[in-house]
């Protein structure tokens, strides 16, 4: 029994390897200073609590993370930066881009900035899983959203492009969340003006999104094809992963065979495993490029997870898996992401926005933890592992 307590069992295994445990030793480096300045602002601007509340860090009025149902809310509550000729303060922008008037089947993905918003209140923003705290380890802000025009596809193209290059410009990371997956196109045409070379993509869906007009005009079903004819965007960087299903495939494929892209299908994953899967991925999307860009259309995961979305396809991938697939891409580096599709109309219970929102959460989670972004303090200026909670 002794010998458990010291980090053992009883048939000889550490528990001090198990994540759990490393990452409760990890807590003592973070910092929380940024939360002690909530705390601060919250008391200076929402007046202090009541006599009756015991716990003098609460306000009168919520202006901090806490309760996570109350409040105006910004992605993980980081600052609205509302002049926008200030986001260089920030490493990161959360950018809603809240456009459907690409969508062929059901609309409704205007409203999945403001649903993965609210839903991110929920969390305040450290991971046990990731030992990494993002409110404190990365500048994030919420630049809110594009002044798209809904009757227009193009002119959206050219405000959402112009939006994502101001961001990129200022040398912020954009995190675009749609509005429907005919963004991809604007998004990587931004996105390629920044890359000094060849822009590969990392394209998971169950859609093959690749023709070139959908009843007449650029729609959801078509953004790689017009992002491929980028001169540094070319086809053979492009993976598209989770492919299948019933649904407006054949148009697309017919494109994709004639570019030479890669298309890795769910009977793919399932014979080859998601890891596999996601290092040919990497190999062919990073293949003589300089950058990647990470389109995430929420619907390449099984319709089951994911009821509130424009053209739900049964069968895709499990949320495990692809928060696992999206976890390894970020590892090695991504330029930026999208994350589309989410249409909260059709949405039960907030699910399919809360898997939205956790692929943006582990993706820069995974960004801070392998330093390329944030600012996690280097190893040798973390306080020693023994001290149990940070000094407060
Ligand atoms: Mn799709």
């Amino acid at each position: 029994m002794g010998e458990a307590h010291r980090g053992g069992t009883g048939d000889g295994f550490d528990t001090s390897r198990l994540q759990g445990m490393r990452m409760l030793r990890r807590l003592a480096d973070i910092p929380n200073k940024a939360q002690r300045e909530a705390v601060e602002r919250g008391l200076e601007l929402g007046l202090e609590a009541a006599p009756s509340v015991n716990d003098r860090t609460i306000s009168t009025f919520a202006r901090g993370g806490q309760p996570a149902f109350a409040g105006i809310n910004t992605f993980l509550r980081a600052p609205y930066c509302e002049d926008i000729h200030k986001v260089s303060k920030y490493e990161v922008a959360i950018i809603g881009a809240p456009f459907d008037m690409g969508t062929t089947y059901r609309a409704g993905a205007r409203f999945g900035p403001q649903a993965v918003r609210r839903i991110s209140a929920l969390y305040d923003g450290y991971s046990l899983d990731m030992g990494c705290d993002l409110v404190e380890e990365l500048d994030v802000c919420d630049v809110g959203d594009v002044f798209v025009i809904p009757s227009n596809i193009e002119k959206s193209f050219d405000q959402v492009d112009r939006a994502v290059s101001h961001v990129l410009e200022n040398g912020v990371f954009p995190v675009i969340i749609g509005g429907d997956h005919s963004l991809g196109y604007p998004d990587v045409r931004a996105m390629a003006k920044y890359v000094d070379g060849n822009v590969g993509i990392i394209h998971l869906d169950r859609h093959i999104d690749i023709q070139e007009r959908d009843m007449d005009e650029r729609m959801h079903t078509t953004p790689w094809f017009h992002a491929t004819n980028i001169p540094n965007a070319p086809p053979r960087n492009l993976v598209q992963m989770g492919i299948g299903g019933w649904y407006g495939s054949r148009p697309g494929l017919k494109v994709a065979r004639e570019r030479g892209t890669t298309a890795i299908t769910i009977h793919d994953v399932e014979e080859i495993g998601v890891e596999k899967a996601v290092e040919i991925a990497l190999e062919v999307a990073w293949k003589d490029a300089k950058a990647v860009y990470l389109s995430f259309d929420i619907d390449s995961i099984d319709a089951g997870f994911v009821p509130g979305t424009g053209s739900p396809e049964p069968g895709g991938l499990l949320p495990r898996e692809a928060l696992k697939a999206l976890r390894m891409i970020a590892r090695e580096g991504i330029c930026g992401m999208e994350v589309v599709e989410i249409a909260p109309p059709y949405d039960v219970s907030d699910m399919t926005a809360q898997l939205g929102c956790r692929a943006i959460m582990d993706v820069l989670g995974t960004l801070v933890t392998e330093g390329r972004l944030g600012h996690r303090l280097p190893a040798a200026e973390q306080t020693p592992p023994q001290a149990d909670e940070p000094a407060g």
